[in-house]
């Protein structure tokens, strides 16, 4: 069953719900300063005239800390990271959105992430505070991105540090327009990776029909290892593959030619094979070729400011016709909620994980060394 799948995997990894490490360590740094600093005034606490340096000194900064370092990390403490999820370019469907999308996320809040619906489209108001943001494919012919919200996204993302995961769909009836729109959000966010104009099927791989495509094969990278464990079937509905960009901006295919710091994730499987619905070929693949290709990547050091992470895929891992998350369909039993979940905890990790470089908490931290390093100078003098 669906919910007792998604369920499980909620509760096995109940522990992961957990405040950012950072938090944790600042406050534990700043209770070792503040207690340092009580010792040496104790120390010194026999000659009046050293205790009022020490007190004057440390008055000096009391400003400065309740300004900048310990409310600071209070507010921290108190903020989940932001996903975004764009549901304003025809990406809602009301069977998947009660099933799928209330599912994932409920997991992804377990897991220690607000989720956002994005109804109105992309623009600063939406985006601001936003760790991470999911496009999947749009659907609508006048659906399409304003310019407005692609330069929104562009300039969200270039803030650095943040999780991109842009998704695509087939040219299944000539439906170039969706490619074309998602490339656009991706070309701002200077990925590495694009989606190819084009479809896939599986006659062998499938949910009972070729474009319910089953991808099976998953990358032995080990820097994607936590991506793909335990994933063994993904729901690729009515999918395209993926292609790279060289440093010259020429299409590779990324089965044969590595991009730095692109990971193939997911693969299709050995039956999977290009069938064209349109005039507008494959760029880095021939039609009607059979093979086991790229279905979804990760790109880490990536964007304008090398510190972000962009995933893309083939399908959407949200809303659509029927999405990546999918536990069962049409009596296959999937386990693509596990890739989705553990490409977010991926990318929290990489980019959320251990201790917070914020340069004005990194600030309220060298504050108390500064002030502590002072104090022991002026004891040991005097
Ligand atoms: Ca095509």
């Amino acid at each position: 069953m669906c919910d007792k799948t998604h369920n499980s995997w909620q509760r096995k990894n109940k522990s992961l719900n957990t405040r950012p490490l950072s938090t944790v360590t600042i406050f534990s740094n700043a209770s070792k300063a503040k207690e340092r600093r009580t010792y040496l005034t104790l120390k010194i606490g026999d000659k009046t005239r050293k205790v009022a340096a020490v007190l004057l000194i440390a008055a000096l900064f009391a400003p400065y800390f309740i300004s900048v370092g310990f409310p600071l990390t209070a507010a921290a403490q108190a903020e989940d990271p932001i996903i975004v999820f764009d549901m304003g370019h025809g990406q809602y469907k009301d069977t998947v959105f009660e099933k799928e999308d209330a599912l994932l996320a409920g997991n992804l809040t377990e897991m220690g992430f607000e989720v956002v619906w994005a109804w109105g489209g992309l623009n600063d108001t939406i985006l601001d505070g936003a760790w991470g943001l999911v496009i999947a494919s749009i659907y609508g012919s006048s659906n399409g991105f304003a310019t407005a919200e692609i330069t929104a996204v562009e300039d969200w993302f270039a803030d650095g540090k943040k999780f991109l995961w842009v998704a695509y769909d087939s040219d299944y009836a000539g439906n170039d327009y969706i490619r074309t729109n998602m490339s656009a959000m991706l070309t701002v966010a200077e990925s590495s990776v694009l989606g190819e104009p084009t479809s896939v099927e599986d006659p062998v791989s499938n949910c009972a029909s070729p474009y319910r495509v089953v991808a099976n094969t998953t990358s032995t990278a080990s820097a994607v290892a936590s991506i793909v464990a335990d994933v063994d079937a993904v729901l690729m509905h009515g999918p395209t593959l993926l292609y790279g960009l060289n440093s010259t901006g020429g299409a590779v295919a990324l089965e044969t030619v590595s991009v730095p710091n692109v990971h193939p994730v997911m693969y299709y499987g050995g039956s999977a094979v290009i069938v064209d619905a349109d005039l507008v070929a494959p760029l880095a693949h021939t039609n009607g070729v059979a093979g086991s290709y790229v279905c979804m990547t990760v790109e880490t050091s990536a964007g304008p400011t090398s510190n972000s992470i962009i995933a893309v895929s083939g399908a959407s891992p949200y809303g659509d016709y029927q999405p990546m998350t999918t536990a069962q369909y049409y009596g296959v039993n999937l386990t693509g909620y596990n890739l989705v979940y553990q490409t977010f905890e991926f990318a929290k990790a990489r980019l959320l994980g251990g201790f917070a470089l914020d340069p004005i908490l990194l600030m309220g931290i060298a504050g108390v060394v500064v002030v502590v390093i002072i104090i022991a100078v002026v004891a040991k003098r005097r």
